[in-house]
């Protein structure tokens, strides 16, 4: 059933969550401060490390990319910004991607250096044993902060590859000096207001050991850095049955959650559309997301956290695909916003352990998309930011750029 479908029942659904005592005006406004940034490497191609199927139509530069993001921005109007990750997104004149994306509405988010990808870093980067190597890294990360001042963001989103492939190859403490020295150094370039977000993953592409396997060792860094660094969590990069809605509460009760990388896994860091495996862990951690928002203790950095898209459709299109991780997490958002809170509250406080947990499995449960259609067309978009795009003629307009997507390392 089309999303537009759903537009007819607001009014009837409209009523009964007044009834419950929802501030439909307060869900709104909520809803629409929600905005999710999208990937430049999400247009581009991209695959497994066993094949990259290449699609028509696909973005050939980052130009192209950036009109793709603010593509899926016109449709659902909740993805303002877009990531980029150097070397991939490499111009000549960072000013005119700049003036590029706000001409389309859009404008450049979080800049990722990539440390993974040179030659030179076989044996690690910021960790390398060899000093020029780590001043090379080091370079690379300088260049990121030059680059988003230039464009005018205010985040340097690392990922680190660094790791170690059999026991004895590396000493950990001597490693995680070196890194420690050379983020120093990142950070002091940054400008005030300029976040490092420090991202973790236990694993990959290293096989026995990751130089920021988890949330702690990140949170360490992130502290030992001061104020401007804090941690990203990138829903894929935890072992199974990790608990990452108590990471996420944890981290924003310290001041030092600073933004996501949504994505969704069945096995490991699947990068696959967020919501579609397990949605109700998205709720959860939205939930956390809602509950910081609205303590006075933890509000402020609630609303400066960055929510990015970070996924790779291999076989599926690449815009519609974007449009649906966009639209997923603002349904999963849009439910935590119905909690009953004072009656979860109230059932904590008394030990009614049943009562509590029906309470999260009411919202979870709610049909919301007679308000998304609602908030929607009342913004004078679509209903249904999917199908319009579909029923629009920039699928077929962007089949002229031909099977010559830019791709991983190009
Ligand atoms: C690594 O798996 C990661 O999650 C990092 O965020 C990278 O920037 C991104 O994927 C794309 O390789
Ligand atoms: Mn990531």
């Amino acid at each position: 059933m089309s999303e537009r479908a759903h537009l007819n029942a607001y009014p009837e659904w409209a009523r009964r969550q007044e009834d419950r005592g929802v501030d439909l005006e307060t869900v709104k406004a909520a809803l629409w401060a929600l905005e999710i940034e999208t990937p430049s490497w999400g247009y581009g191609d991209s695959g497994t490390r066993f094949k990259v199927f290449k699609q028509a139509g696909v973005a050939r530069n980052p130009f192209e990319k950036i009109e793709d993001a603010a593509c899926v921005h016109r449709f659902t109007g909740a993805a303002p910004s877009v990531a980029i990750h150097i070397p991939w997104d490499r111009v000549d004149d960072y000013g005119k991607l700049r003036r590029h994306a706000e001409s389309l509405g859009v404008r450049i988010g979080a800049v990722n250096p990539n440390l993974f990808q040179d030659d030179a870093y076989k044996l690690g980067s910021l960790c390398h044993p060899d000093p020029k190597v780590r001043r090379q890294a080091v370079g690379r990360m300088l260049e990121c902060v030059d680059i988003a001042k230039e464009v005018g963001s205010s985040i340097i989103s690392l990922w680190l590859a660094d790791g170690t492939n059999y026991p004895g190859q590396g000493d950990f403490r001597r490693r995680k000096h070196r890194l420690l020295e050379a983020l120093e150094e990142v950070v002091a370039a940054m400008p005030s207001g300029m976040r490092l977000l420090i991202e973790y993953k236990f694993f990959e592409p290293a096989f026995y050991h990751t130089d920021i396997p988890d949330w702690g060792t990140a949170y360490l860094l992130a502290n030992r850095l001061g104020p401007k660094a804090q941690v990203l969590i990138d829903t894929g990069h935890h072992p199974q049955a990790t608990n990452i809605e108590q990471i996420v509460a944890t981290l924003l009760d310290e001041g030092k959650l600073g933004g996501f990388h949504f994505n969704d896994r069945k096995y490991a860091d699947d990068d696959v559309i967020v919501g579609t495996i397990d949605p109700y862990q998205l709720f959860l951690i939205l939930k956390e997301m809602v509950a910081g928002l609205a303590d006075p203790a933890t509000r402020s950095t609630a609303a400066a956290v960055a929510y990015m898209i970070d996924q790779s459709h291999n076989i599926e299109p690449k815009i519609p695909a974007m449009i649906r991780s966009v639209t997923n997490v603002q349904r999963y958002f849009a439910k935590a916003l119905l909690i009953d809170w004072n009656r979860l509250r109230a059932a904590q406080e008394s030990g009614d352990v049943l009562a509590a947990e029906a309470i999260l499995q009411d919202a979870f449960e709610t049909d919301v998309r007679p308000l998304l259609a609602h908030i929607r067309a009342e913004r004078g978009l679509d209903p249904d930011p999917l199908a319009a795009y579909l029923e629009s003629d920039y699928p077929q307009r962007i089949l002229a750029r031909g099977v010559a997507g830019q791709g991983w390392g190009s």
